[in-house]
C-alpha cells in the first residue's frame, strides 16, 4: 500500500490516533490529525507528535478535511455513523479503522480473538504459548498496544496475536487473520450499537474476508456463535466443554483433547491455575489457535500450567470474619458478571455504574438463587433496582466505599462479597482499574 504523499486524516488522537499519526507522517503521508478534544487537553499528544510533520484540528472536526482525503484512519472509539463519516463515505472516501491499516503491512500469521468476554484472558494466554513454543511473537490490539506500533517498528516476527473489539470491526475492508476466535456473544455496548443484532454482525465481521486456508475457532456451546459459524468460509475449528468433536478441541473428564487432521494431544486440566469454566474455554480456545499454527504441545501445556488469572478478573482480595472478598472491576456487562455469579453462593454483590443499555434480566435467576445481598451504586442503580430489586435485599450506596462497608456489616461468616458491576466504570471512575483500585483499598481499610 502506496502512503508517500498521500492526503490521510487520523480522526481521534488517544492511544491508536497518535500511533497511526506517528506511523502515517514518518510513511511520507501528508497527515492531518483531529479530536474534539481541544489543545490543552491534548497537550502531552502534541508535544509526543512534535518534529513530525503533522497538521492538527483539534476541538473540532472539519468536514472539508473528511471531504478531501484520500483515506480517513478513524479510532475505535469514534461511533460509526458519525455525520462526517457517514458524509464522506457518501462522497467515495476510503474509511479504515486501525487493524485494517496495520494488518495490509503485517506479513506474519495473524491470530485474532474476539467474543463478548475472554478476550484479553485468552490473548495474553495465546501469546504466552506461541513464545513457550519459540516464535518471535508480538500480542496487541484491543488489550492496549496498537498493531501499528508493531508495523512501525519494522520488528521481524513470526506470529501476532490480536485482541480484536466489535469497534475496530467496523472499518474493516480486507483484515484475514489466518486463525480468528469466537468465544461467546452476549450482550454489550448497546449504548454504541442501534441494536443486538448490530453488535453481533460487527463481531462476526473478524470471519469476513477468511478463505479455506484459515481457521475459525468457534464456541460450538454457545448458541449464537454456533448458530452464525455454519456458513463460513474457513475451515471450522470448535471448542466444546460439553461434547465430544471429532475435529476440534474438547473437555472430557478434566482432559482437554485436541483432534485435528487425525492427530490427537490431550492436556489434564487438573494442575492449571485459572479456575472457573469460562477460562477452561478460554484455554481451549487458545490452545487451538496456538496450536492450529505450529506451537507444540509439551511447551504449551507448561504455558498453560504457568498462567495465573490476570488482575481485575474475580480476583480474591482478602479474607475477614470468614468473609471472602472478590474484585471483579472488569465485568462490565451481564454475561461476564453471569460467570462470577455462577462461581460463588451466599453472594453480598456489589454492581452498578455506567449503564450499557442492556437487560440486567438474564441474571434474574442467579440473583434469585445466590445472591443474599445487592447493593447497587452509580448511574445503572435505578434501572437495576427495578429489573433486579424483587428477588433480593437490595441496597443503594453512594459511593463504592460506603457500598463496602455495609457489605462488611450485613454479610454473615462464610459469605462472600464480590464486586462484579455489570456496567462500565465511567459515571464514577477514570475506568475499570481505578475501581478495582479503590475497592481493594477499601476491602484493606475495613
Ligand atoms: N473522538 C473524536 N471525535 C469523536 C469521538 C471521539 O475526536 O466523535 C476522539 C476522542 O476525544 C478520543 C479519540 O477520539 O481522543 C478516541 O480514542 P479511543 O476511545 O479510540 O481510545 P484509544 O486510546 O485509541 O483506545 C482504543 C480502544 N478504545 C476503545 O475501543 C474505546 C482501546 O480499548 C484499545 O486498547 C486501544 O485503542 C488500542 O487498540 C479500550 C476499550 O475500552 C481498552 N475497548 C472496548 C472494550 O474492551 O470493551 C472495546
Ligand atoms: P475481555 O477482554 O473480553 O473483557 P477479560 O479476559 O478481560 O475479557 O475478562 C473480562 C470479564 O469477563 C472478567 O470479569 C472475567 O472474569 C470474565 N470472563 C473471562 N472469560 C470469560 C468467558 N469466556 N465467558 C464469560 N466471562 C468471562
Amino acid at each position: 500500500m502506496e502512503l508517500k504523499d498521500k492526503n490521510i486524516l487520523v480522526m481521534g488522537l488517544a492511544k491508536t490516533g497518535v500511533a497511526c499519526a506517528r506511523f502515517l507522517a514518518k510513511a511520507g503521508a501528508r497527515v492531518t490529525a483531529t479530536d474534539l478534544r481541544g489543545e490543552a487537553a491534548l497537550a502531552a499528544v502534541t508535544t509526543e507528535l512534535e518534529g513530525y510533520d503533522i497538521r492538527f484540528v483539534l476541538g473540532r472536526h472539519d468536514v472539508a478535511d473528511f471531504l478531501e482525503s484520500d483515506l480517513i484512519v478513524v479510532s475505535p472509539g469514534v461511533p460509526q455513523d458519525h455525520p462526517m463519516l457517514v458524509r464522506a463515505k457518501g462522497a467515495g472516501r476510503e474509511i479504515v479503522s486501525e487493524i485494517e491499516l496495520a494488518s495490509r503491512f503485517i506479513k506474519a500469521p495473524l491470530v485474532a480473538i474476539t467474543g463478548t468476554n475472554g478476550k484479553t484472558t485468552t490473548t495474553t494466554l495465546a501469546g504466552e504459548i506461541f513464545k513457550a513454543s519459540g516464535f518471535a511473537t508480538y500480542v496487541g490490539g484491543n488489550i492496549g498496544d496498537p498493531l501499528i506500533e508493531l508495523v512501525e517498528t519494522g520488528a521481524q516476527l513470526e506470529r501476532v496475536v490480536a485482541e480484536i473489539s466489535s469497534f475496530q470491526l467496523e472499518w474493516i475492508a480486507s483484515f484475514r487473520p489466518t486463525v480468528a476466535a469466537l468465544l461467546n456473544i452476549s450482550e454489550d455496548h448497546l449504548d454504541r450499537y442501534a441494536g443486538y443484532q448490530e453488535y453481533i454482525d460487527a463481531k462476526l465481521r473478524i470471519f469476513e474476508n477468511q478463505t479455506k486456508e484459515d481457521f475459525a475457532v468457534v464456541n460450538a456451546d454457545d448458541p449464537l456463535v454456533w448458530k452464525h459459524s455454519q456458513q463460513l468460509a474457513a475451515r471450522l475449528f470448535p471448542f466444546s466443554r460439553k461434547r465430544q468433536l471429532t475435529e476440534g478441541i474438547f473437555l472430557q473428564d478434566g482432559v482437554i483433547h485436541y483432534r485435528h487432521a487425525g492427530r490427537e494431544e490431550r492436556f489434564p486440566t487438573k494442575d492449571f491455575r485459572l479456575h472457573g469454566v469460562h477460562n477452561l474455554e478460554n484455554i481451549m480456545a487458545a490452545l487451538a489457535c496456538s496450536l492450529l499454527l505450529g506451537c507444540r504441545p509439551d511447551a504449551s501445556l507448561k504455558a498453560v500450567r504457568d498462567f495465573g488469572a490476570l488482575h481485575h478478573r474475580m480476583e480474591f482480595v482478602r479474607e475477614r470474619n470468614g468473609v471472602g472478598y472478590y474484585e471483579d472491576s472488569k465485568a462490565t456487562n451481564v454475561g461476564s458478571v453471569e460467570k462470577a455469579l455462577e462461581s460463588f453462593t451466599d453472594i453480598t454483590l456489589i454492581a452498578g455504574g455506567k449503564d450499557k443499555g442492556g437487560s440486567y434480566a438474564p441474571l434474574a435467576a442467579l440473583v434469585q438463587e445466590r445472591v443474599r445481598h445487592l447493593i447497587l451504586i452509580g448511574e445503572a442503580a435505578d434501572r437495576m433496582q427495578t429489573e433486579l430489586g424483587s428477588l433480593t435485599d437490595t441496597r443503594r450506596a453512594a459511593t463504592l466505599e460506603e457500598a463496602v462497608w455495609l457489605a462488611a456489616h450485613i454479610t454473615q461468616p462464610g459469605g462472600t462479597v464480590l464486586m462484579s458491576p455489570a456496567c462500565s466504570s465511567f459515571d464514577m471512575f477514570r475506568d475499570y482499574e481505578e475501581r478495582a483500585q479503590r475497592f481493594i483499598e477499601a476491602v484493606k481499610g475495613l
